[in-house]
């Protein structure tokens, strides 16, 4: 199930920097649909601080709003050194992301103080404004007002907003998804990896389309360990010809078959002796007319792929962080 989520972005340390730091990172694990102009206010809360800018990006996930907040933003924020002053809750930041909206979601929780929709959305024009820019016509679940008109209600009563264009945050979306040169130290591969294996993300490049699953499979007649049942975090690389953008659609039809029908399955050759009993025990599974090795399962996706009207010229499959196997007609 993909949910729609915006989220608000904002920094008042190093803030051209920060901020562009949090997109790459959104842009690297999520499938991010849109990012709004950068937007410079005065401090709200406790004024002895620098101006704020704030930024809105809408993603698609198919986190909880809890797994999202605690595996992919609050480490994100960790990562940019986001320091919690609990004494002042509106102090200085490097970096801040909140859920302002997750679908049609309205929740309160206060133990982990989470509320969705953001009750600020309806008092803070730097709040509202951003998201408005991406949805102006989301209707509030509770209010049944829209962005749009709340944005331009609170224009009368806050201080005016100053559009930061010489920050274009969105001009960053068709970036390699490359680590950024300045990491600091925390950043190192292997904790990249806690953040990958939380979901399966989308990367999109201008001719490459990347997501990650975790699924199952053995090999038959095979002497290695690989003969017993096991599992992997796998990662698909589809090449198209041409522009991934334009294809964006159709790859991402390649991506929800694969959800629906490899995530979290063991991928097995028909004739597997475990089938019977995985069948018989409802464990999910999906059969293959082919030892599901690495390369079996790189050249069914590319056969997928150009079922599903994606012209791919080569798909990589990752089972592991060092290991591949790729198709190429
Ligand atoms: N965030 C705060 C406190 N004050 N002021 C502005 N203008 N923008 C913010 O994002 C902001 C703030 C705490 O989250
Ligand atoms: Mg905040």
């Amino acid at each position: 199930m993909t949910h729609s989520v915006y989220l608000l972005l904002g920094s008042n340390i190093q803030p051209e920097r920060n901020l562009e730091r949090a997109v790459r990172h959104l842009v690297e694990y999520c499938a991010v649909r849109g990012i709004s102009r950068v937007w410079q206010s005065p401090p709200f809360g406790y004024p002895d601080q620098a101006d704020f800018l704030n930024v809105a990006v809408h993603i698609e996930t198919n986190l909880t709003v809890i797994e999202l907040r605690d595996r992919l933003l609050r480490p994100l924020e960790q990562q940019l050194s986001r320091v919690r002053d609990p004494q002042n809750k509106n102090g200085p930041r490097t970096i801040d992301i909140d859920i302002a909206i997750y679908g049609d979601l309205t929740l309160r929780l206060t133990n982990e103080h989470l509320s969705i929709p953001d009750p600020d959305i309806c008092e803070r024009l730097f709040i509202c404004a951003p998201l408005a820019e991406l949805a102006p016509g989301f209707r509030h679940p509770v209010t049944g007002q829209t962005l749009a008109d709340m944005a331009e209600q609170l224009s009368k009563s806050s201080p005016p907003l100053l559009a930061r264009d010489d920050v274009d945050l969105r001009a960053i979306f068709n970036l390699p998804p490359d680590l950024p040169p300045d990491l600091p130290p925390s950043l190192l591969p292997g904790q990249r990896q806690s953040l990958l294996s939380s979901a399966e993300q989308v990367v999109r490049r201008e001719d490459l389309f990347e997501f990650h699953f975790f699924y199952g499979h053995r090999l038959l007649r095979y002497a290695g360990k690989c003969r017993h049942l096991h599992g992997h975090n796998g990662r698909v690389q589809i090449e198209v010809v041409g522009s991934a953008g334009k294809l964006a659609g159709r790859l991402q039809q390649v991506h929800t078959w694969v959800c629906e029908n490899w995530r979290g399955r063991m991928i097995l050759c028909h004739d597997d002796p475990a089938i019977g009993y995985l069948r018989d025990h409802g464990e999910p599974i999906f059969l293959l007319d082919a030892n599901p090795t690495t390369e079996n399962l790189a050249r069914w996706l590319f056969h997928q792929c150009h079922r599903q009207g994606v012209p791919a010229a080569t798909v990589r499959m990752w089972e592991s962080p060092r290991s591949w196997a790729s198709y190429t007609d």
